[in-house]
């Protein structure tokens, strides 16, 4: 049986929502990612795809998060969850695209169809979807093209109206686990939020408080929710300070604040007038990215970004694994080509734990950190959690403490399973992660900061005529095309001391980005711009030359 028979409405509705002629789309580092105006067949075609995937797992349920996190407010974009609260398998993202790219609906029936033949899809099955959107303005018209696509295909779907990215996720795992020995915790934000802050009073109990917090919010979804989390937990126990909380401007969002600014740009986001030696940290547009930084008496910036976060995790938590007295645990660490070096070599040298590098897109480090049995997973831009095996979990519940420090140890790591949020990174979960571990030891930002000093980098984006020209390899250190583009890239970095540079294409916005690194700020600036020239003049540069 078709699915055009099984389904007489879908036609109907897929003509309400057709397909732009002229445009091509690609389910990128984190689903489909451009201009929302563009977006509506994609998202209808999506809500069919999470029907189908749902079907496929015998109506597990499926999630789909409406958001393009840290890109500009008239961005949109969708991620599609699968039942544990991981991103959408990879052999399904490129069904996403082919549905997407059907340029009639002939064309998308018989796409759908093949990918019910290949996949041996039962329509029969039920099939659950839930959705939630980010602050911006276009997201009520893509849930409403969503929910047709979902009712075209008959799905059981529900709202979750708004949401940051990794309370969704969360919400997947929590059904999906319900009343089974893995169960995650209450399907909703209260449960969310209970669980954590349950979780964080456990790990802080007894311990001196730290000066207040100042959380930009980057205008985005994090305001509100951060807030509703600040009720749950209780002033006592933190204090934060939520700034950039304007979700309601328009095109305010992410605009000169937010994570992704203050790593680019490496300083303070506008709307938050820094002190000395005062705490400070951003999150992005959908929540799931976190950075912090503080300035010292100088009055000289200091980022600690997400290779600061991950040494900080694996360094506390391979001394309570230690604690605890769980032999033969490994802990072990994944990062990308955007690593710092001198993070890299911390956490290799100094604290001896193992180092993976993996392609950008935090489903490559979630997958590369299941390896471990404590897997601490971070972008350098503040994106990643840390995932505990189910043999860690098995251990941390047969332990039999032979100490009361022993003991300690156990429940103290039991407590950050709960806190650390396991389905994807989270920058609240993460935030109170580090808050637990700088409260532990009663550090200020700067004592943290002194783990090793980051070699000089610089992030530089060139506009092109197009970016699918380039293809990576080696972890995305290694362009294998456009053809002779490396040779040129190379040339130029030989010419630095430390010095390390590498371009890749974003997979979030149409840009092709160049990272470099040396010794010196000086230097590193001019390899960066050196190399976003080779780019810009033999790769089809736009606009402006990229220049300082
Ligand atoms: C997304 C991905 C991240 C990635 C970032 C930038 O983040 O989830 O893993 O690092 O995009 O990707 P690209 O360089 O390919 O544009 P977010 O926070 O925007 O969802």
């Amino acid at each position: 049986m078709t699915v055009a028979t099984r389904y007489p409405s879908l036609v109907e509705a897929a003509e309400r929502h057709p397909k732009p002629a002229d445009v091509t789309y690609a389910y990128g580092t984190a689903g489909f990612r451009m201009k929302a105006n563009l977006l509506d067949s994609v998202i209808f075609r999506a809500g069919v795809l999470a029907a189908l995937r749902s079907k496929k797992l015998d109506g597990k349920t499926i999630g789909v998060m409406i958001t393009a996190s840290h890109n500009p407010a008239q961005d949109n974009g969708i991620k599609l969850v699968d039942p544990m609260g991981e991103m959408l398998e990879q052999t399904w993202e490129a069904y996403a695209s082919q549905l997407a790219n059907a340029p009639t609906i002939e064309e998308l029936l018989a796409v759908v169809d093949r990918v019910i033949a290949a996949n041996k899809i039962d329509l029969s099955k039920p099939a659950n979807v839930v959705y939630a959107r980010d602050t911006r303005p276009s997201g009520p018209a893509l849930v409403a093209a969503l929910a047709d696509g979902l009712s075209a295909v008959q799905a059981q779907h529900r709202d979750e109206g708004i949401l940051t990215t990794p309370q969704l996720h969360y919400i997947v795992r929590c059904l999906n686990t319900q009343g089974t020995p893995e169960a995650y915790g209450e399907p909703s934000a209260a449960g969310y939020y209970k669980k954590l802050a349950d979780a964080y009073h456990k790990l802080v109990n007894g311990k001196t408080r730290l000066s207040p917090l100042h959380v930009d919010c980057a205008n985005g979804v994090g305001a509100p929710k951060i807030r509703e989390f600040a009720q749950v937990v209780g002033e006592a126990a933190l204090a934060l300070i939520v700034t950039n909380d304007d979700t309601e401007t328009e095109g305010s969002l992410n605009y000169q604040c937010g994570a992704d600014y203050v790593k680019v740009n490496q300083h303070g986001p506008h709307g938050v007038e820094m002190q000395p030696n005062g705490r400070y940290a951003s999150l992005d547009g959908d929540a799931d990215r976190l950075v912090y930084y503080y300035m010292d008496n100088d009055r000289v910036f200091h980022l600690l970004d997400g290779d600061k976060i991950a040494g900080l995790a694996a360094m506390f938590i391979k001394d309570l694994v230690t604690a605890a007295g769980l032999e033969g645990i490994n802990v072990g660490t994944v990062q990308t080509a955007y690593a710092n070096g001198s993070s890299t070599n911390y956490l290799t040298n100094i604290l001896q734990v193992p180092v993976s590098c993996t392609q950008t897109g935090v489903k490559h480090l979630h997958h590369e950190a299941e390896k471990y049995d404590v897997g601490v997973y971070f972008e350098a831009n503040g994106h990643g959690t840390v995932l505990f095996s189910p043999v860690v979990l098995q251990a941390i519940s047969d332990t039999v403490s032979r100490t009361p420090a022993q003991a300690l140890a156990i429940a103290q790591l039991r407590a950050l399973t709960d806190m650390i949020n396991q389905t994807v990174g989270d920058a609240i979960s993460d935030l109170l992660l580090v808050e637990v571990i700088l409260t532990h030891k009663q550090w200020t930002l700067s004592q943290w900061d002194q783990a090793y000093t980051d070699l000089p980098s610089r992030l530089v984006r060139v506009v092109v005529k197009d970016r699918n020209i380039f293809r990576t390899i080696n972890a995305d250190r290694q362009l294998e095309s456009p053809a002779g583009m490396q040779a040129l890239i190379d040339g130029a970095v030989a010419k630095f001391a430390n010095g390390r540079s590498f371009v890749r294409p974003s997979g979030t916005e149409d840009v092709v980005r160049v990272y470099a690194e040396a010794a010196t700020r000086h230097e590193c600036d001019e390899l960066a711009f050196r190399v976003a020239g080779l780019v810009f003049d033999n790769a089809g540069g736009l606009g402006d030359r990229p220049a300082e």
